[in-house]
């Protein structure tokens, strides 16, 4: 059977890339949809109603997995990822919180995550600025982007980084990774308009996940996403919490106790280094919210 490519999943509909290129309707086996946008799988083509349909018989084993819930149901939206580019503004502000979730998140599947500010050409730029600083200051890597008003300086800022691999966009609806997509991708618009009408049968989402190739060879790829409004960590076990927070990681180890929280535990070098301010307050507020996320609600 045929390998594809998992390309935009809409729910249970999907579209599937095959090896030679052509973009097909594919729906899986069974009752359980487990694919993602950038699986690999083995498929099978049936008849449904006259018209030859791909059927996704099985994934193939995934490099990574980028997960993220909302309050309806779990959602693992990507897989086979070299990064993930965490886009945000000062319009909308962006919200710490989602980017410390969007850091954790890749962090548990080993991915690696760069933050992009976008809109560095609007005046309160400076103000996002100055909110990221303790990020920049905890040596996560991080750009600043104009993608409207520099497109030229964008492309020759981009280029490099995602050229030959696969990135996935992330970041709250409006910061400006749709119009940094049809940048990149000139085409990708025209094709978003024709992969939805191909599936308004009975589906009327239009949030939904999709690769584009970045060159004709087919080399890189970048992977527009909704934006979020949750970013629910599930996935994540409440006990492994703290070693994804890059900059308490240096500290774990030096607490009084070795299963320490960092609450209001005695000698807790998390609360020091917060009460001293070399861990950033909001960053410690973030992590027990979270915590307290973990331990307490399933979604
Ligand atoms: N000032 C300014 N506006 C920008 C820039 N980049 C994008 N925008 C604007 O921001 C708005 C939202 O852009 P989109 O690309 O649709 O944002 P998105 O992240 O794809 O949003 P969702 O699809 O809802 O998640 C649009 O009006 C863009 O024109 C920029 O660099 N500067
Ligand atoms: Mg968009
Ligand atoms: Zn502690």
């Amino acid at each position: 059977m045929p390998n594809g490519l998992i390309v935009a999943a809409f729910g249970r509909h999907f579209i599937l890339e095959t090896e030679d290129g052509q973009r097909l309707q594919a729906h899986p086996r069974g009752k359980r949809s487990e694919a993602v946008v950038g699986d690999r799988v083995v498929w099978n083509t049936t008849q449904a109603g006259g018209e030859a349909q791909a059927v996704i018989e099985s994934l193939q084993p995934r490099r990574n997995l980028m997960h993220r819930q909302d309050m309806v149901r779990t959602k693992s939206f990507a897989a086979n990822l070299d990064q993930v580019l965490m886009m945000v503004a000062s319009q909308p502000m962006f919200s710490e919180s989602q980017l410390t979730r969007a850091m954790v998140a890749a962090h548990a599947a080993d991915i690696e995550l760069v933050i992009v500010l976008n809109k560095v050409d609007l005046p309160d730029a400076e103000l996002a600025r100055q909110r990221l600083q303790p990020y920049a200051a905890m040596g996560m890597p991080m750009l600043e982007l104009s993608v409207k008003a520099e497109p030229a300086a964008t492309l020759a800022q981009l280029t490099p980084l995602l050229q030959g691999r696969c990135t996935l966009l992330l970041g709250a609806s409006g910061t400006g990774k749709s119009s940094l997509v049809n940048l990149l991708v000139p085409q990708a618009q025209s094709r978003v308009g024709e992969l939805s009408q191909a599936l308004q049968a009975g589906k009327h989402t239009t949030t939904h996940t999709c690769w584009h190739w970045l060159d004709e060879g087919r080399t890189g790829a970048l992977i527009d996403s909704p934006g979020f409004q949750e970013f629910g960590l599930q996935q994540v076990a409440a006990a492994d919490l703290a070693s994804y927070m890059r900059d308490f990681r240096p500290l774990l180890g030096q607490c009084r106790f070795s299963n320490c929280q960092h609450r209001q535990e005695p000698d807790c070098a998390i609360t020091k280094a917060v009460a001293e301010s070399r861990i950033s307050s909001h960053r410690h507020r973030i992590y027990l919210e979270i915590l307290e996320e973990l331990q307490t609600r399933r979604w």
